[in-house]
């Protein structure tokens, strides 16, 4: 193929698998493609320095919009940078395409200025699609499924070629799903519910309703805001599980972010069935486990076996603990606008955020990367997920959490969205290892490295990308914030943190 051959054919790799939406890195070798994209039509184009934003900001989109993106890199280590999201993609099943530019085949293993091991490099997190250079022959595409992180690897020689045409994606349609097989009929007592898209959260709230288990849900799950399920969801979370015997769980969306789902581990008498969109049933025990595909449920005849599991409901003391970290949550949560979009970051957000969901105002949305719960790439994620957003965004999100994304920020300046609010909890480290029992035996010096305790303060990086900086400890100063981005930091009070987790924890004691 000649190198506009295979210009045009990576364009119309792009087209077949309905991507309407790029996020560009660029360096010289991919300026051909870059060259290309920009002279297409029918293509979102959002452009990057460097590599992991632009990735995790992609996670972000297809996030919410539910469409395929690509990402694309120069050669190099700038392919490698996008490992962590393309790890993210996978686990969530997300059709994240890598497109990379590479030197010619015949560079392979020579580590000859900027070659390196392109082809196969992100294993088995995303399928190799293509290896293409002017040896090869053009090829026809027909494969269509959209549920997975892909790679292009595209050789491009000197001299580069700039004068390329580009190609109309408005016409690029999202490729079906498979169709679903009809499930067996389902019996199940429990239903524990995380990580589900707003979309799909209304699809699944009527067959819920009259399945009439209880419902244990996360923030992620987008359920509380359905009339029909208040009788059927049970406050308290974690604590509420501690009294619960169920005989069969169904878990709906994501992989739940509680110890006991992952104490479920050792309880292979329990039956679980998974409802999904990821291949994956977040479980390592094989004995009693089926995975069903999303695409199952409108068929699902689902019913309780005689009895739903009966389980006690915790109210946590967010009032009594108002500048705790938990009670910051039930705070936020007062003021965080109707219709608005929160992002949750991990670790200690997503799981505080599901105590205080009483006070969350109608369609407020929750989104988080649970794919793989890395602590990097959060905001890039999050700004992916604000992007073409309407309402306000927020982001609550940890202090390393945020250390590890300085650069996000870079792609608000493309971004026609001003209500953004970025709420740094500054704890002054992974305080969530301070509440992992079995580290709390560590001496003094070794827990002081693991949460990598700091001092820091980021009015300096909202000043640096020119963002609007609020500290506070009055949660009256968030009400009614200006339409612009700005940055909000707290610091909970340690204390008042501490007491609360000790009492919220205590053994549940269920009466006979
Ligand atoms: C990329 C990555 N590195 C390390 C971890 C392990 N880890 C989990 S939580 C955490 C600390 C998070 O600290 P912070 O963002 O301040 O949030 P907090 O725990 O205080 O809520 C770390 C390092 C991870 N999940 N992802």
């Amino acid at each position: 193929m000649t190198q506009a051959q295979i210009i045009q054919q990576t364009l119309s790799t792009l087209v077949h698998f309905g991507v309407r939406e790029v996020c560009i890195a660029a360096g010289a070798r991919n300026a051909p493609l870059i060259a290309a994209l920009l002279a297409s039509k029918g293509l979102k184009v959002w452009n990057f320095f460097e590599e992991r934003n632009a990735a995790f900001f992609a996670v972000g989109r297809m996030m919410t919009e539910r469409n395929p993106v690509a990402v694309v890199t120069t050669s190099g280590t700038a392919a490698a940078e996008l490992l962590p999201a393309t790890i993210e993609a996978y686990y969530q099943s997300l059709p994240l395409f890598l497109l990379t530019a590479d030197r010619p085949k015949s560079y392979r293993g020579s580590g000859a200025p900027q070659a390196i091991e392109q082809f196969r490099l992100f294993g088995v997190y995303a399928q190799p699609l293509g290896d293409w250079d002017a040896t090869d022959d053009p090829i026809e595409m027909y494969e269509t499924r959209n549920d997975r992180p892909r790679h292009l690897n595209v050789c491009l020689d000197e001299p580069l070629e700039t004068n390329v045409a580009g190609v109309d994606f408005s016409g690029a349609q999202k490729p079906q799903a498979d169709e679903a097989k009809s499930p067996p009929p389902l019996e199940c007592d429990l239903v524990l519910a995380s990580g589900m898209h707003p979309a799909d959260a209304q699809e699944v709230a009527p067959l819920l309703a009259k399945l009439g288990a209880p419902i244990v849900a996360e923030a992620t799950s987008n359920l509380h805001g359905f009339r029909d399920l208040q009788p059927l969801l049970i406050s308290g979370g974690e604590r509420a599980l501690q009294s619960a015997r169920p005989t069969h769980v169904l878990r709906l969306g994501a992989v739940p972010s509680w110890r006991w789902w992952r104490d479920l581990e050792e309880q292979a008498k329990i039956r679980v069935t998974n409802l999904t969109r990821s291949a994956f049933s977040g479980l390592a025990r094989a004995e009693n486990v089926a995975t069903l595909p999303w695409e199952t449920m409108p068929s699902l005849q689902c019913s309780t076996p005689g009895e739903a599991c009966s389980l006690l409901r915790f109210e946590p003391e967010l009032e009594k603990f108002a500048q705790s970290e938990p009670g910051w949550m039930r705070q936020l949560a007062q003021v965080i606008p109707a219709g608005s979009r929160v992002f949750l970051g991990n670790s200690l957000p997503i799981r505080e955020m599901n105590l205080a969901l009483q006070t969350t105002k109608p369609g407020v949305e929750f989104f988080a990367n649970r794919g793989a719960n890395g602590i990097d790439g959060l905001v890039s994620t999050f700004l992916g997920t604000s992007a073409t957003h309407h309402g306000e965004c927020w982001l609550i999100i940890g202090d390393l959490s945020t250390l590890y994304d300085l650069a996000a920020p870079w792609i608000i300046a493309q971004m026609d969205h001003p209500k953004l609010r970025i709420v740094v909890i500054n704890n002054g480290g992974g305080k969530i290892f301070s509440r992992v029992n079995s580290l709390r035996t560590l001496p003094e010096p070794a827990r002081a490295v693991i949460e990598n305790r700091h001092s820091l303060s980021f009015e300096p990086w909202a000043q640096m990308w020119g963002l609007e900086y609020v500290q506070t400890d009055d949660v009256h100063d968030l009400v009614d914030l200006l339409p612009v981005p700005i940055v909000i930091e707290i610091r909970p009070d340690p204390l008042q943190t501490e007491t609360f987790w000790r009492d919220w924890q205590k053994p549940v004691i269920r009466p006979r």
